[in-house]
């Protein structure tokens, strides 16, 4: 109850209402494909943790947009509630250490939590000339990933470079990036897109300390609850040409269809990812809504398969 009553304080001392709150909380709940009734104890687990479990976050080849998504794009919730529920021992982007501290500092929580951490991994991992395309502190990424993930109890991938190899490993790719899962051998949980909805990232959080497990996965490793359906199956600009009334408004049923992105090279079709439902910036958008098709962001080597990108499938 202190606990409950403190984390409250702290909230609403930064602008956050108990309100505005319990409405995460909701949508948070609804996103895990959960009912109603466990809103209070999704809530639970960030105003009451009873563990936080230890994180190492690892950076490889990325643009950091996968943490900058997570920690800005809804502040000032995610941020503070990320850091409510876990305890972040190493992340290059917020700690405050850098250089020798910063290296002291892994190898320390690394031995530390030994078989307990959660291993976060941003960005793809060079394979080729001994991973010799990319470094941190003189040993290549090749070689952090292989020390750290084993020593992990579970591997989180997040974003497309970390899941799937993203950028780095579009053609022609002289680094050899790859996947951390390919480089390593290893199955990760993987918060596909580029960058990901920080809800499917703190959803599946919630899911490992609510219930104890992680979410179930589709078979690229990606929580059902987020990457179940395709965008296409959630569309709203479906509905125009799907729905009498609308076509009746277009004038036929080909001008309501010239709603929908489709000859614009949208991939929302062979795309799993919940956009639509989830949204973006505080529910703001998303890229379909925005006019923009979708590019298929959270598919494995989108941006080889599914160039150009303005041509239709
Ligand atoms: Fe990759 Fe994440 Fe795309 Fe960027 O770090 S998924 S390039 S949004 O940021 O790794
Ligand atoms: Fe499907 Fe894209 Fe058209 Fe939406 S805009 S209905 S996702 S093809
Ligand atoms: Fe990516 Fe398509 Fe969503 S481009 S952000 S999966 S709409």
């Amino acid at each position: 109850m202190e606990k409950e009553s403190a984390f409250y304080e702290k909230l609403e001392s930064k602008g956050i209402s108990r309100r505005d709150f319990m409405k995460y909380c909701t949508f948070l709940t609804a996103t895990m494909g959960l009912s109603s009734s466990f809103v209070p104890k999704v809530a639970e687990v960030f105003a009451a943790p009873a563990q936080r479990p230890p994180v190492i976050w690892l950076h490889f080849g990325e643009c950091t947009g996968c943490s900058e998504g997570l920690l800005r794009s809804q502040y000032p919730y995610v941020d503070e509630l990320v850091l409510e529920i876990l305890s972040i021992e190493y992340h290059e982007t917020i700690m405050a250490s850098s250089g020798q501290q910063a290296e002291d500092q892994l190898h320390m929580a690394k031995k530390k939590y030994n078989g307990e951490f959660i291993c976060v991994v941003e960005g793809s991992i060079a394979t080729n000339y001994d991973g010799g395309y990319g470094k941190i502190g003189g040993r290549t990424f090749l070689e952090i990933a292989k020390d750290v993930c084993p020593k992990a109890a579970a591997v989180i991938a997040i974003g497309a470079c970390a899941t799937f190899g993203g950028i780095p490993a579009a053609k022609p790719s002289p680094g050899g990036y790859k996947s951390v899962g390919e480089a390593l051998g290893i199955k990760t949980v993987n918060i596909a897109g580029c960058p990901p909805n920080p809800v499917n990232f703190v959803g599946t959080i919630v899911n490992y300390l609510l219930l104890g497990k992680l979410p179930a996965l589709d078979d690229l490793g990606r929580p059902l609850f987020a990457y179940g359906k395709t965008i296409h199956d959630q569309c709203p600009r479906r509905a125009h040409f799907e729905n009498d009334e609308f076509v009746e408004e277009f004038g036929s049923e080909e001008a309501a269809l010239g709603y929908c992105l489709y000859k614009m090279g949208c991939r929302g079709p062979e795309t799993y990812n919940n956009c639509p439902i989830a949204k973006f910036n505080d529910g703001t958008s998303w890229p379909v809504e925005a006019g923009a098709p979708c590019i298929g962001c959270s598919e494995p080597n989108f941006w080889d398969n599914f160039t150009p990108f303005y041509e239709e499938l």
